[in-house]
């Protein structure tokens, strides 16, 4: 066994995250269904008496994607990742907000800082989650992290006025499992001892590392549970699913999981992307799209200098109207965090790829970082990295006063 025994990690995950920062601006809707995703048209209007008037999910037409939603509407079936459409015929009452990531990274930044403080050694895994390792809270070990999970809680509720869920458990994959069994406002504890009991009942796919494929190979196999994968002969995994990941497979199913907590990762790429109300043809919409185009470039952009990195290579990823990906991608002479350059690099990859379909979807991403001379301190540069390319439908490009360069002139030709 390779997990020591003695670790204590915590896994801090806010609940509903986007959906509960909006209940604080809007209480009035606290009880009620509530989806986050949509546009700027789904924007609350200020009535003359005071009161505002919410956009509802039936209202809604287009092609945006739900990004959460409150427990409230998920009671009618509503989860992330969910065509908007579809949630509209589920929960055509709902409240339908925007998106408003500033104001998230915000909150989020506040309840990292607030655990910082408490409890130091954090992992930060994105917009609103971390592993905590509390190996070094002494009173930790008394009582399996009981009293320090409530106090984390408590931080984080008088830092933000937000609840989360927290796992602790003897490793980050049992931690990560255990965070959700009692969402939202949960405190789950869980010892090694508890894994037969509690863990191995779970579908396989619960295991954060198994997924579709993986889950729709083992149940090809018998192994519905993570309790059948943990009986499963350990040979035979290794056999079916290769050296490597056989045998990571037995281990995690098993609940042994030797990962260090990593305060600190350099981000390999940064990226924004959109899928558009409607697809948008090259020569047709093209003023249209070089202004979406721009307005993503600069998103990029920024999330570059905030985040303090400059890139090398510049890439574009299209998805066109048969839903067909493709990627292109440019390395530049000098690193650079500049819109403009950011642009002209990005549109010098369109210029590679046959633009004749409608397309659906358009993203540039940012990779070969390095870090800016004057940096900004690790932690606060990681923050958000992870679940940050969200379902923006193309609408909030709109107010990024996008300017419009000639960028799909060239492209007139191939569309012909
Ligand atoms: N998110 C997203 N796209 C997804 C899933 C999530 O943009 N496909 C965003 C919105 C969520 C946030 O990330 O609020 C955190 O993701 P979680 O999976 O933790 O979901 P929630 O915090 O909303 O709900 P839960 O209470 O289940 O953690
Ligand atoms: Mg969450």
């Amino acid at each position: 066994m390779n997990a020591p025994a003695s670790r204590l990690i915590a896994h801090l995950d806010m609940d509903a995250f986007y959906a509960s920062v909006e209940l604080l601006r809007y209480p009035e809707l606290r009880g009620l269904p509530l989806v986050i995703g949509g546009g700027d048209a789904s924007r609350p209007l200020l009535r003359a008496d005071g009161t505002r008037s919410f956009a509802r999910l039936r209202d809604y037409h287009g092609r945006g994607v739900v990004t959460t939603s409150t427990y409230e509407a998920r009671a009618f079936g509503v989860f992330s990742a969910m065509g908007m459409m579809k949630a509209a015929r589920l929960a055509p009452d709902a409240v339908l907000l925007p998106c408003d990531f500033d104001e998230y990274r915000r909150c989020s930044r506040l309840f990292k800082n607030a655990v910082r403080v408490l409890t130091p050694v954090i992992e930060d895994r994105g917009i609103d989650e971390i592993y905590i390792d509390l190996g070094d809270v002494p009173a930790a070990r008394l009582d399996g992290g009981r009293a320090i999970g409530l106090a984390l809680k408590q931080a984080v509720r008088e830092a933000t006025g937000l609840s989360c869920s927290i796992g602790i458990a003897p490793n980050k994959l049992l931690a990560k499992l255990c965070s959700e069994f009692d969402k939202p406002d949960g405190l789950t504890l869980l010892t090694q001892a508890d894994v037969a009991r509690r863990i191995w009942p779970l579908p396989a796919r619960r295991i954060n590392g198994i997924g579709p494929k993986a889950s729709e190979k083992l149940a090809s196999l018998g192994l519905h549970t993570i309790g059948d994968v943990a009986a499963a002969d350990p040979a035979m995994l290794v056999e079916r699913f290769g050296t490597s990941y056989g045998k990571w497979l037995h281990e995690a199913a098993n609940g042994i999981d030797s990962r260090p907590v990593v305060t600190f990762r350099e981000p390999k790429s940064i990226s924004r992307e959109t899928t558009f109300e409607r697809d948008l043809h090259a020569v047709r919409d093209r003023v249209e799209l070089g202004r979406i185009f721009t307005g993503l470039c600069e998103q990029l952009a920024n999330d570059l200098k905030r985040k303090g990195y400059a890139s090398r290579t510049i890439g574009i990823k299209l998805r066109f109207d048969d839903f067909r990906i493709v990627t292109r991608d440019l390395t530049l002479p000098e690193r650079t965090s500049e819109a403009r350059t950011i642009r002209r690099a990005a549109g010098e990859c369109l210029k590679r790829v046959d633009l004749a379909r409608r397309l659906r979807l358009l993203g540039v991403r940012a990779g070969a970082l390095a870090r800016l001379a004057e940096q900004i301190p690790p932690a606060t540069a990681t923050e958000s990295i992870g679940k940050f390319i969200a379902s923006e439908p193309a609408a909030s490009c709109d107010q990024q006063r996008a300017r419009s360069l000639p960028l799909f002139d060239r492209t007139e030709g191939s569309a012909r």
